[in-house]
């Protein structure tokens, strides 16, 4: 597929995230950034990996009049899922469709299921009968194991590994290189520190850390 061929999308947000994820589309070449978006008037006029920040994200309504029908949730973050969250339902709510973005280097079993918006990056595994909710982030060489399931606007970050049929409730984080063991459950909006060994359930909106993980002081860890 040309350069300048596949669908045209905005990206929603500018910064390292959304530098990955433009990447990743030039590697699959199925869908085109044609305009970012970003929060902060510094950048705009100015490009990322060449693709134009316009402006903020009231502009979304005059993309669509130009007929770009597709967003990619380029805002990353650490921990607090709740800003993608809310820009992903604000877009949905003016009716454009989100887009899901996989890596070529990504592997994808044919028997998992990927919801919209969700981007899962180089080296990342998504093995069978895995289920990802909407706009989750599956970071570079992370592992998402067979009959896991995944809530929406989840972030499972670079290089983290849930095991076999573990379920994480929507808008929860897990954090660099963190391991889950198999058949467990993480709660909505918890957040598991970066490197934690998670070796029993975490309720919804707990914070754990360390090897083996245990609650924390929410904001005192690496995530
Ligand atoms: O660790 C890895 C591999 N990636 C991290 C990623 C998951 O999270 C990365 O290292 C960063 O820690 C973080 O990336 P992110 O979210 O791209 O952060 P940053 O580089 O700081 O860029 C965020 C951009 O989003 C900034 O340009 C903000 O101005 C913009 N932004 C913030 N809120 C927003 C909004 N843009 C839009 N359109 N709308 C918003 O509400």
């Amino acid at each position: 597929m040309g350069a300048r061929s596949g669908t045209r999308c905005v990206i929603l947000g500018g910064g390292g995230h959304a530098a990955v994820v433009i990447d990743a589309m030039a590697a699959a070449g199925k869908a085109r950034p044609v305009v970012i978006l970003d929060a902060d008037p510094q950048s705009w006029g100015t490009t990322l990996l060449d693709v134009p920040i316009r402006g903020g994200d009231d502009l979304l309504p005059q993309l669509m009049k130009e007929g770009i029908q597709h967003f990619v949730i380029g805002l990353g973050g650490i921990g607090d899922n709740g800003p993608r969250q809310g820009l992903f339902e604000r877009a949905e709510r003016l009716g454009i469709q989100p887009l899901s973005v996989m890596h070529p280097a990504a592997t994808v079993s044919r028997w998992a299921f990927v919801g919209a918006g969700s981007v899962i990056l180089a080296g990342a595994v998504v093995n069978v009968r895995a289920q990802l909710g909407q706009n989750v982030i599956v970071n570079t060489g992370a592992i998402v194991e067979h009959d896991c399931v995944i809530g929406a606007h989840v972030h499972v970050a670079t290089g983290a590994r849930v095991a076999g049929g573990v379920k994480i409730g929507a808008g929860a984080h897990v954090g660099a290189g963190a391991i889950i063991r198999q058949g467990l459950i993480i709660g909505p909006a918890a957040v598991v520190a970066a490197g934690a060994v998670v070796v029993k359930d975490v309720v919804a909106g707990d914070t754990v850390m360390g090897v083996p993980a245990s609650s924390a002081v929410r904001g005192s860890v690496a995530r």
